[in-house]
């Protein structure tokens, strides 16, 4: 029996933000793939489409129209998930069913008036609009004493349940803490509480010290793989800088956070020379419920993609009934995309 080696041998490894595992198993790389391969969608879009709900100056599917938007817009989302005059309430029966009413207010985000953008295909200082524009949507969202936490986040590309090509986010808020957010919370507080200190500061210093799994970084923030990644090209985004919130960051670190944005988002779209799709957010603190001096700001990519711009993970059977699980190593993830040009492919 050889010695215990994590590049080489099945293991779990501990998900430090929410106390969880994922199995990870090295060896299996090479297994053969039969499945199914999708035709990649490389169609150039216009730069305005008359028939797009988010294009300046076009009617949305009720009935509103857009203003002739230069910068990135937000509008009240006209199919929300949480509306604002639910009634609060609690259902409960035997202890064993219960439920809890849930309102909230839904955003929707066009970061460009150019329908045929991504935000890797957007310059930094456009980025920077759309960062300053969450800052101005959380304060605002924030100033409503009833609401708990503010979601921001981006669904990218079809194949992640996006429903418009058009590059837009969401943010959706509402009068409760959201269960990632409650275990994030929890882990972070059980940290600082043991060492006075951020959990992701300690994690982050770490990860520069490896530099095993770091894929860009400048002055203000990192992007990395992180240790218990579950998806294939999983990365963090962490800003060097505890801040508790996107409100908080300065100027400087709005460039900085646009910059990263950028060489991130290209690099993924380098990997497989397709639009890479993901499911993206950032996770801050919980607002009007005290201070959190434990939170420190991050933001997650999820993307699916695994070997080719379609072939896919899928996360089945033994990920859905028992634990998440991973082939290649999030070391060598963040090797190949540490490897690739932060130019674009496509110019
Ligand atoms: P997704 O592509 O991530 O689903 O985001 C688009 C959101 O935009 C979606 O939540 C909203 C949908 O409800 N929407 C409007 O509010 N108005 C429209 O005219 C079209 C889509
Ligand atoms: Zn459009």
């Amino acid at each position: 029996m050889s010695l215990f080696d994590v590049k080489e041998h099945a293991h779990k490894r501990l998900n430090i933000l929410t106390g969880e595992w994922v199995l990870v198993s090295p060896h299996r790389t090479k297994r053969p793939w039969q499945g199914k391969v999708e035709a990649a969608a490389t169609a150039q879009r216009p730069q305005y489409d008359a028939n797009c709900y988010l294009c300046p100056g076009n009617k949305r599917a009720d009935g509103s129209v857009n203003p002739a938007y230069t910068e990135p817009y937000a509008f009240n989302n006209d199919f929300a998930a949480l509306l604002g005059d639910t009634p609060d309430g609690e259902y409960a029966l035997g202890g064993l069913l219960q439920a809890k009413s849930q309102k909230g207010i839904c955003r929707v985000i066009c970061f460009s008036p150019r329908h045929d953008l991504t935000l890797p295909q957007m310059q930094v200082e456009e980025i920077e609009k759309v960062v300053a524009l969450w800052q101005k949507e959380f304060t605002t969202l924030a100033a409503n004493p009833w609401i708990k936490y503010i979601q921001i986040f981006e669904n990218k590309g079809d194949i992640m349940g996006c429903s418009n090509p058009h590059p837009h986010g969401q943010i959706w808020s509402l009068n409760d803490v959201p269960a990632e957010l409650v275990k994030e919370t929890e882990q972070q507080k059980k940290y600082f509480e043991k060492f006075g200190k951020s959990l992701l500061s300690d994690y982050l210093q770490l990860e520069l010290q490896q530099q095993e799994r770091i894929v860009c970084a400048n002055e203000h923030f990192v992007a990395l793989v992180p240790f218990w990644a579950v998806w294939p090209y999983e990365t963090m985004i962490i800003s060097r800088r505890q801040v508790r919130h996107v409100a908080e960051f300065t100027k400087e670190e709005n460039i900085g956070l646009a910059q990263l944005l950028q060489s991130l988002t290209v690099r993924y779209d380098n990997l497989f020379s397709t639009s890479f799709p993901y499911s993206a957010g950032i996770h801050q603190m919980p607002v009007n419920d005290g201070d959190h001096p434990e939170w420190h700001w991050h933001m997650h990519f999820y993307p699916p993609l695994l070997r080719s711009a379609t072939v896919k993970k899928f996360m089945v059977g033994y990920e859905m009934l028992a634990s998440p699980q991973r082939d290649i190593t999030p070391e060598a993830a963040a090797e190949k995309l540490k490897a690739l040009s932060e130019v674009h492919y496509t110019k």
